[in-house]
């Protein structure tokens, strides 16, 4: 079983899309373990997005990041990593093929609607950058059905 980082960005946020592309993957059918909307500042932008600093787009990313509310959220499931990167589509919208979420909905790269951890080491790095262990819950699965334990 494997979790994943989610966001809505802030332009996902601003178009009123973040029910339609947590609905997407929660279709696929990986489960919601942890959910909050919040403002990033600038230091939790440079910690998720540390990998790019230095980068000619990285201040346009932490500022659009920054400029409006994101939805986090932790989806949990097998080989849930790589299920939400396909879910996505392409960093570019132009690259990602219709079915997609970006694809479907999205135009420009800088303005891409979702992120998505990229590995499970991420995916662990980047759940602790925004949520404790006690605002996520468990789920086991009993034959084909779902239950959450409490
Ligand atoms: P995130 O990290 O937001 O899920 O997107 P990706 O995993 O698909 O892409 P990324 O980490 O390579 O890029 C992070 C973020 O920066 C924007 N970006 C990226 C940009 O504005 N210009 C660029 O040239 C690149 C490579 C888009 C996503």
């Amino acid at each position: 079983m494997e979790r994943t980082l989610v966001l809505v960005k802030p332009d996902g946020i601003q178009r009123g899309l973040a029910g339609e592309i947590i609905a997407r993957i929660e279709r696929r059918g990986l489960r919601i373990v942890g959910m909050k909307m919040l403002r990033m500042d600038d230091a939790l932008a440079k910690r998720h997005y540390g990998v790019h600093e230095g980068k000619p787009f990285f201040a346009g990313l932490v500022r659009f990041i920054t400029s409006g509310p994101v939805l986090a959220a932790v989806f949990e499931g097998p080989r849930a990593v790589q299920i939400v990167r396909n879910t996505m589509g392409k960093t570019d919208p132009l690259d990602s093929n219709s079915g997609t979420i970006r694809g479907d909905l999205g135009v420009d790269m800088g303005r891409n609607l979702i992120h998505g951890s990229d590995s499970p080491e991420n995916a662990e790095l980047e759940i602790a950058n925004f949520f404790k262990p006690d605002e996520l819950v468990s789920y086991k699965r009993d034959v084909d059905q779902w239950i959450i334990e409490t």
